[in-house]
């Protein structure tokens, strides 16, 4: 019997498209010219979707493949695939939790250090020459001892609550209920209660239509001008124009941000500022955790095709 065809939509390391292309009969569909012509002639012939998790099975792409039984997810985060769809239909979600945990949360922490302390400019004026003819780097925030805010107490804003811990510094968080495994830290349920509360704010919840825009103008004024945003979930959580608006003025410190609206491409405006800190969405990417995470997209989809539990369902 001849492998089951996929629908791979972007492409991955090539130590997971080797054994990819062994189990299945892969159609790279990033590399296709014609999407639309591709899709009405073999999308009857798709029985999975490969996906990475930025990139989204949407409806229209769910109805050109009517024979589709799969989606497999590359990542934690599933928001840019359409659930409804796959509800409707029967099609079974997959997603990629747990192996990425640490790894996500130990760029949102390198990134508050980095950004609160001023590493990069640092190394600029190490580089450029300043540190010779200027003399002593201006000086930054302290981070130890501080204020954090955690919104979305999940696997990852957990993490990051632990490490922070190491830093000696008083934790908040917000979620839809206090968490019982949130020990030693300070439940509180209003984001805009909490911003006003803390230094560092750092954003962690799964994306869905429930949280789009949750910190909004309300939050990020009450973060303040001498707040630091973090973002390491998704960019439809935060209101962009608005983040953008108060990082402009002043109105917000400073922000690191690992995700963006219409990424890879950003808003030029981010380009121009100098109290953020942009990185290519890359917080699951150590070797260890990405070979993780393609293994266990694969073992989902053969998990599917031979008839196994899935190991972890979404849907
Ligand atoms: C990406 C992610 O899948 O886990 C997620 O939700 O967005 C990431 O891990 C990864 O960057 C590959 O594109």
């Amino acid at each position: 019997m001849s492998n089951p065809e996929i629908l791979q939509l972007g492409p991955y390391p090539q130590w997971d498209e080797e054994p990819l292309n062994a189990a299945f009969g892969v159609h790279r569909y990033f590399d296709i010219a014609d999407k639309p012509a591709f899709l009405a002639k073999s999308g009857p012939s798709i029985r999975a979707i490969a996906t990475r998790g930025e990139l989204g099975a949407n409806r229209a792409m769910i109805e050109a493949c009517p024979n589709l039984e799969i989606i497999s997810v590359y990542g934690v985060g599933y928001d840019a695939v359409d659930l409804s769809a796959c509800q409707e239909k029967g099609i079974r979600v997959t997603n990629t939790p747990d192996v990425l945990t640490n790894d996500v949360a130990d760029l949102g922490v390198a990134m508050m250090l980095c950004q609160s302390r001023g590493v990069i400019g640092a190394e600029g004026w190490v580089k450029d020459g300043s540190w010779s003819a200027k003399g002593l780097y201006p000086v930054k925030r302290r981070v130890w001892g501080r204020r954090a805010g955690i919104l979305g107490l999940g696997r990852i804003g957990f993490e990051v609550a632990k490490r922070l811990k190491g830093f000696d510094m008083e934790i908040s968080y917000s979620d839809v209920g206090a968490k019982s495994y949130a020990e030693g830290m300070r439940f509180v349920a209003d984001p805009v209660e909490l911003a006003r509360d803390v230094d560092f704010l750092f954003v962690t919840l799964a994306a869905s239509a429930e949280t789009r825009h949750i910190v909004g103008p309300d939050v990020i004024a009450a973060l303040g001008p001498q707040g630091m945003l973090i973002n390491i979930s998704r960019a439809s959580n935060i209101d962009e124009e608005a983040l953008l608006d108060a990082l402009e003025s002043g109105a917000l410190g400073s922000a690191a941000l690992d995700v963006f609206e219409g990424e890879p491409k950003l808003n030029p405006r981010f380009l121009a500022l100098d109290n953020v800190l942009l990185q290519p969405h890359h917080a699951s990417g150590t070797i260890e955790t990405r070979k993780a995470m393609g293994k266990l997209m694969r073992d989902n989809l053969a998990a599917h095709f031979s008839g196994a539990p899935l190991l972890t369902p979404v849907l």
